[in-house]
């Protein structure tokens, strides 16, 4: 068995962080493919009792211990590993308040977007997009703005906090009906050099169950 599990699905950005973080670090890991779709697993109580009480993913699994949150997942890896480690006390709290924003704002928006986008049934009213499209504009205008004197969100070395930011900006753009990279060059730019590490994949190569068979 290796020495991390991760449990995750494909189409999750959420659960990608960890992923692409394992990778990055060269972390000896496997998938445990949760079917959030067919089975709506995270909502069982075994799922609930067993792996996480929160009813999400990613989870990893080390050991006896079970960690959920990707902000958590990553702080763990990084303190375990020391890769895309945040230096210092100021880099820490700074890595950690764009882990908040981008749960919150960037990806807590971009994610339900795109799963009302492709995977709703039925799909929603039009003003409910309106109004996530609206917040998602405002929240990448604030990481382009970031992005555009440095390469990577603290400075010149990579950390957790580009980790989590990435987490849903590499599923194609057809799954939003917008494109990211061209409507903000700064993440585009940023998005090449993150791609650009060594273990970088795509969240369809890195983790199961793409593509989802019809339903
Ligand atoms: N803030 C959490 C978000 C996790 C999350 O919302 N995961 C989704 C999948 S992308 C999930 O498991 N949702 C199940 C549900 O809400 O029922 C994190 O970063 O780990």
């Amino acid at each position: 068995m290796s020495e991390y599990q991760l449990y995750c699905f494909a189409q999750s950005g959420n659960a990608y962080r960890a992923a692409l973080m394992l990778n990055l670090i060269g972390a000896d890991w496997q998938p445990v493919f949760v079917d959030f779709f067919a089975r709506g697993e995270t909502r069982t109580p075994q799922y609930r009792t067993d792996v996480n009480e929160m009813g999400e993913v990613p989870v990893l699994a080390y050991g006896n211990k079970k960690l959920s949150q990707s902000g958590v997942i990553l702080t763990y890896l990084s303190d375990r590993s020391g890769k895309f480690l945040p230096q210092g006390e100021d880099e820490r709290l700074e890595a950690l308040r764009w882990i908040i924003f981008d749960n919150q704002k960037v990806n807590g928006f971009l994610g339900p977007y795109r799963f009302l986008k492709n995977f709703a049934k039925p799909a929603p009213d039009p003003a409910v997009f309106g109004f996530l499209k609206g917040r998602i504009d405002n929240a990448l205008a604030i990481v382009d703005k970031r992005l555009a004197p440095r390469s990577f969100v603290l400075g010149e070395r990579p950390t957790i906090a580009d980790i989590s930011l990435v987490a849903y900006l590499y599923y194609p753009a057809e799954e939003f009906g917008f494109d990211i990279a061209k409507d903000h060059p700064a993440i585009g730019r940023w998005l090449d050099r993150i791609k650009a590490l060594p273990g970088w994949k795509h969240p369809y190569e890195l983790m199961p169950g793409h593509p989802l068979p019809d339903r």
